[in-house]
């Protein structure tokens, strides 16, 4: 790995400043020394490496674009995309980990929270000494999170929440949790859950073959009752939620090519060191078919991630471009990894290189922060004007 540079077949570096490479190297470096050595080994074990939350942190992971009198690192759009790239070129686990953090937990507190939330808790939040969760999935209802169950009604100076969330990332050790409910009047109201407070728990989800260096969970509530001081102000309705997701997709846009960029970098070097029929692999046309495919849609998606940060930083992205960015990224990411896998022959099934954790991984990435169908949907709807989900 100690060769690894991300393809840059369009020169796209000379769009970058100054700043953006430094984190980029710097976090780069993060992710070979801390993460590529100890990740295959946890992705086994089906554990989240703890261990990786002060390192996270170090590089400027949790709330990038937080001011940083919030303890944000107060960098742009390209340098938050630049950090969750680099990061899930080690691991979309522990990019989950880093975008729930920042985007759905830190992003919420500051947008939706009152002065005394941000100051109680992004800081600690941006250090890593309190790790957030965000719950707006509940069993029955994934793809449409409008038909949500959980339920708060008013108790004096505290909300009494009841309902259940699943398929949580970093519930299992989540201090707070960023959780999404209906009121009496049926609108949807937003607040931070504290462990600990009675009647709230966090069941662990097993046997998932994908994403397994990440903890996903449930959480369960049960009579719990939240302080008023706990509850987001003034946000109502499904835009609240929707709202955190434009921050986290626009992330997995540019991550999952950080996953792409690494099964291309692995496969592209196996074709020339792996020899049958008297040559390098990558001598066969088909096998140069598969790597050229690669380099050509990672370079389109690296140009579209690239322009969307520029509009994003001038605020000016749309939610609808962000979620072209994120279905075509993971479906670039998704088809450069199978092909990568079957590049590598029977190694390629092997943890002896990371491309086929990659690939199940990004079956989770394909799903979570709304589906293929749903992004495809929101597009559809944008060009033509007509609603398919009425
Ligand atoms: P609809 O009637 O269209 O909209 C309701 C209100 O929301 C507003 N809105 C948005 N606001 C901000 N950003 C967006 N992207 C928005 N999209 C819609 C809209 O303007 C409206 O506002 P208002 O003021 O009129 O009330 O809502 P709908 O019920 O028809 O649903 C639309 C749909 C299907 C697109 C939406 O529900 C959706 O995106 N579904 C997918 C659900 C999803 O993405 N869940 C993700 C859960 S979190 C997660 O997966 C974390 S993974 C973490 C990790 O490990 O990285
Ligand atoms: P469903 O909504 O039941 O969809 C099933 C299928 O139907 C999909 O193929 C979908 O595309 C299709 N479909 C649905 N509606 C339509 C339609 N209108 N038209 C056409 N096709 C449609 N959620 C959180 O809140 N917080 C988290 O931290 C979080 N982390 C996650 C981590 C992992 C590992 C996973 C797998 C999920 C996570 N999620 C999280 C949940 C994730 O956002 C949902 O799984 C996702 O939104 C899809 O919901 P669903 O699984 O209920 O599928």
């Amino acid at each position: 790995k100690d060769l690894y540079e991300s393809p840059d077949y369009y020169l796209l570096d000379e769009l970058l400043s100054a700043e953006h490479k430094l984190i980029r190297a710097t976090a780069r470096e993060w992710v070979k020394k801390e993460v590529s050595p100890i990740i295959e080994d946890y992705a086994q074990r089906a554990e989240f490496p703890a261990q990786l939350i002060g390192g996270l942190a170090g590089i400027g992971a949790f709330g990038p674009t937080i001011p940083v009198e919030y303890g944000g690192a107060g960098l742009d759009y390209l340098a938050y995309g630049i950090l969750m790239q680099e990061i899930e070129r080690g691991d979309s686990g522990i990019r989950s980990a880093a975008s729930v953090q920042g985007s759905l937990v830190m992003y919420p507190i500051y947008a939706y929270g009152t002065e005394e939330q941000k100051k109680k808790f992004l800081p600690r939040l941006a250090s890593g000494e309190l790790m957030g969760c965000f719950g707006l999935t509940e069993p029955d209802h994934g793809s449409n999170p409008g038909g949500m169950v959980s339920n708060i009604r008013e108790d004096g100076d505290h909300y009494i929440l009841n309902g259940a969330k699943m398929w949580i990332s970093n519930a299992p050790f989540a201090d707070i949790a960023v959780v999404w409910a209906k009121d009496e009047s049926g609108k949807i109201r937003g607040m931070i859950v504290e462990r600990g407070m009675e009647g709230f728990s966090t069941p662990e989800t097993h046997n998932k073959w994908s994403l397994r260096a990440s903890a996903t969970g449930e959480l369960v509530f049960d009579q719990v009752r939240v302080p008023k001081a706990n509850v987001f102000p003034e946000i109502r309705g499904l835009k609240g939620p929707l709202g955190c997701l434009n921050q986290a997709r626009y992330g997995i846009a540019w991550g999952a090519l950080g996953a792409a960029m690494d099964c291309y970098d692995t496969a592209l070097r196996y074709s020339r060191q792996r020899e049958q029929f008297g040559k390098p692999i990558g001598g066969f046309q088909l096998q140069q078919k598969k790597l050229a495919e690669m380099i050509t849609e990672i370079t389109k998606a690296q140009l579209l991630v690239w322009r969307l940060g520029v509009l994003k930083s001038e605020g000016r992205a749309t939610a609808e471009q962000i979620s072209m960015a994120k279905r075509n990224s993971v479906e670039v990411a998704l088809d450069v990894a199978r092909n990568a896998r079957q590049m590598l022959g029977g190694m390629g099934i092997t943890g002896e290189y990371p491309v086929m954790r990659h690939m199940m991984n990004l079956e989770s990435v394909v799903t979570y922060e709304g589906t293929h169908d749903i992004h495809l949907l929101i597009t559809g709807m944008d060009v033509t004007g007509l609603n398919a989900f009425k």
